[in-house]
């Protein structure tokens, strides 16, 4: 029942002013949670992120993330069937297979998943591997969430290790936090 969203993230985040696309492969709605939960974090540093689902959206223009200042991506992916991206990001994926230029993109990925699966946490790997690979540079070291333990306090723990090294990269004094 919305209207049809403008597919370019790009354009968005220069009318909007946002630095920040988190984009989310989600099944069952973990990811997307944790996606907003990252956007929502960004105003702490003093960005502006929003989560995006990949499939709604030009993922192309990852090649034009110079274009918006101090930008990066950070990914919320799940991992399903034999290691399968989500529904929702599987052009993504299969955009991914390709060979691009994405030098100007720099990004994190937490990847969702659950050990008692053999393809443990496999798109998230595959795609923190890819990015590199495609000349994209790494924030910080890839979270792998496992839902058979508790992947509430991964996420936690990785987020931790995110912003500090976000705020490292990009020269930000933290606003009100300890210890970062
Ligand atoms: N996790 C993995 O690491 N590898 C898998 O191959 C995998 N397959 C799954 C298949 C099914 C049918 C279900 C229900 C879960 C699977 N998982 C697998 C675990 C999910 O990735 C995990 O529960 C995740 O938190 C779901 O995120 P979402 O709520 O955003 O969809």
């Amino acid at each position: 029942s919305t209207a049809s969203r403008d597919p370019s993230f790009i354009n968005r985040m220069k009318k909007t002013k946002k630095n920040v696309a988190v984009f989310y492969g989600s099944q069952t709605g973990t990811a997307e949670e944790f996606a907003g939960r990252l956007a929502r974090d960004c105003i702490r540093y003093g960005m502006k992120g929003f989560a995006v689902d990949p499939e709604e959206c030009e993922m192309d223009e990852l090649t034009r993330m110079g274009e918006v200042e101090n930008s990066f991506a950070l990914f919320c992916l799940a991992t399903y069937g034999e290691g399968d991206p989500t529904d929702n990001a599987q052009e993504f994926f299969d955009w991914l297979q390709e060979d691009h230029d994405l030098s100007e993109l720099r990004y994190a990925v937490f990847g969702l998943g659950n050990k008692t699966y053999e393809h443990f946490n496999a798109m998230g790997i595959f795609v923190d591997k890819r990015l590199e690979e495609l000349g994209a540079v790494r924030l910080c070291k890839a979270g792998m969430g496992d839902d058979d333990a508790n992947i509430e306090e991964d996420f936690v723990t990785w987020r931790e290790t995110l912003w500090p090294a976000v705020c490292e990269h990009f020269g930000i004094e933290s606003v009100g936090e300890e210890g970062v």
